[in-house]
């Protein structure tokens, strides 16, 4: 946690002042990172979703229109252009019917951000607005609107269009995206990352057998010299276990691991997704599942020499993913994910967060997919995470501990991100 030498600092007298302060910095602070995106800096190209349109058929709303307007069923959507998708998504979620949902104010929250004239609700204008701006003016715009000094990338080895970028271009050189190494397949669908990994010249057999774990370990590690990974990640579903008598164990204990380790970089494991429960929404059509909070104690506590970055995506694993990080220093849980990034979540999770964890741990992260995202999701999280703390530091002024600006301010940073780079030492 960083420490802020506050000794001769002024100290805040009263609630309001204190409430005042708490919302300056909130509002005001630097993000240091943001450590969970789905963002790309301007060399990955098509890949890097930014605009009107991507924002308004972000995948949280297709599932939003779905159940909205039914006269237009979920193939007749995809069937559409994308200009058509946005056509509809606005005429169903913001004209037809108060866009008040989370994912629709965020949209609004974007647009009020860059000036535009919400109350106009002229889609044309908006349109306008993203193409008179090139993706890099625009990359600028945004981390220059949302306050954020950085993000961290998804970055997948296994999707084509990225690995050529990498094998092409080699290391990232735009600072403000950092890299982390998402490798789903090694723990997923193994069955499938052998082949391709067998054609990439690493000698791996289906059944694990000879030096596979040695050649998947030399696999991160390639990878990890080409991306120079601020963590490893990968999204498991709800009923994952470890360990167990699948491939992913070995996998975990012969390779992830102990290339993590050697590199002294988490793990992350994305845990409680349920995949695909509804195939006809496709990208939207993933649920949520409550995990064994036993996998997260059991990879914490048999790996003690591994730090994991861990996030849990039901509701029901929040409470008791504090209560393991207070048994594993080895654990530091991150962010509201996907279901859980609304305020009523939010605050619910960071209150909880700081009864139990004090300061350590960090609060959010974006998930962002389009770019514009990183404006609405913060703002919206800071309100959020500033309610949760105004009240937090009244409850410990009201002892009469003396608070600083200055302490204050560096508790936050740590939330927002720094909590994570002072951990991996960056
Ligand atoms: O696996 C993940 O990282 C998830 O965040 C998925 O990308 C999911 O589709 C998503 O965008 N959630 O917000
Ligand atoms: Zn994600």
């Amino acid at each position: 946690m960083t420490v802020a030498d506050t000794r001769n600092a002024p100290v805040l007298s009263g609630p309001a002042e204190i409430a005042n302060a708490v919302e300056r910095i909130c509002r005001t602070i630097r993000l240091p990172v943001d450590v969970h995106t789905h963002l790309y800096s301007a060399r990955f190209g098509d890949l890097l979703l930014w605009g009107f349109d991507e924002l308004v058929t972000y995948h949280y709303l297709i599932a939003e229109v779905a159940r909205t307007n039914r006269s237009v069923s979920p193939a007749q959507f995809y069937a559409m252009t994308k200009r058509e998708q946005a056509d509809h998504i606005w005429q169903s979620l913001f004209i037809d019917e108060s866009p008040i949902s989370e994912a629709r104010r965020g949209v609004l929250t974007c647009l009020k951000a860059y000036g535009l004239d919400v109350a106009g609700r002229n889609i044309e204008e908006y349109r306008e607005f993203f193409a008179a701006t090139t993706v890099e003016e625009h990359i600028d715009r945004v981390f220059e609107v949302a306050n954020c000094e950085r993000v961290v990338m998804t970055n997948d080895p296994f999707d084509d269009a990225e690995r050529a970028i990498w094998l092409e271009q080699g290391a990232e050189t735009d600072e403000r995206f950092l890299t982390a190494l998402r490798i789903d397949p090694l723990l997923v669908t193994w069955h499938d990352a052998q082949p391709r990994l067998a054609e990439w010249g690493y000698d791996v057999a289906p059944d694990l057998s000879g030096d596979t774990l040695g050649e998947v370990r030399r696999f991160l590690m390639d990878w990890a010299a080409r991306l120079d990974p601020v963590y490893m990640a990968a999204s498991l579903g709800f009923n994952f276990a470890y360990p167990n008598d699948h491939p992913s164990t070995p996998i975990l204990n012969e390779a992830i691991i102990p290339a993590c380790t050697e590199l002294g970089i988490p793990f992350s494991p994305m845990m409680g997704v349920k995949r695909r429960v509804s195939p006809a929404l496709r990208l939207a059509g993933d649920s949520v599942g409550k995990c064994d909070i036993g996998t997260v104690e059991r990879l914490c506590e048999q790996n003690p020499e591994c730090d994991f970055l861990v996030t849990l995506l039901s509701r029901e694993n929040q409470h008791e993913l504090c209560v393991a990080a207070r048994k594993f220093p080895n654990l530091m849980p991150f962010g509201c994910w996907w279901f859980l990034n609304d305020p009523s979540i939010i605050d619910e999770i960071t209150r909880e967060r700081v009864e139990l964890l004090g300061l350590s741990f960090v609060a959010q992260h974006s998930d962002c997919r389009v770019l514009d995202q990183l404006v609405y999701k913060w703002l919206h999280s800071r309100e959020s995470i500033r309610k949760v703390l105004t009240d937090k530091y009244l409850d410990l002024a009201a002892t009469g501990w003396p608070l600083t600006e200055a302490r204050i301010e560096a508790d936050v940073r740590g939330l927002l991100g720094g909590n994570f780079l002072d951990w991996i030492g960056r």
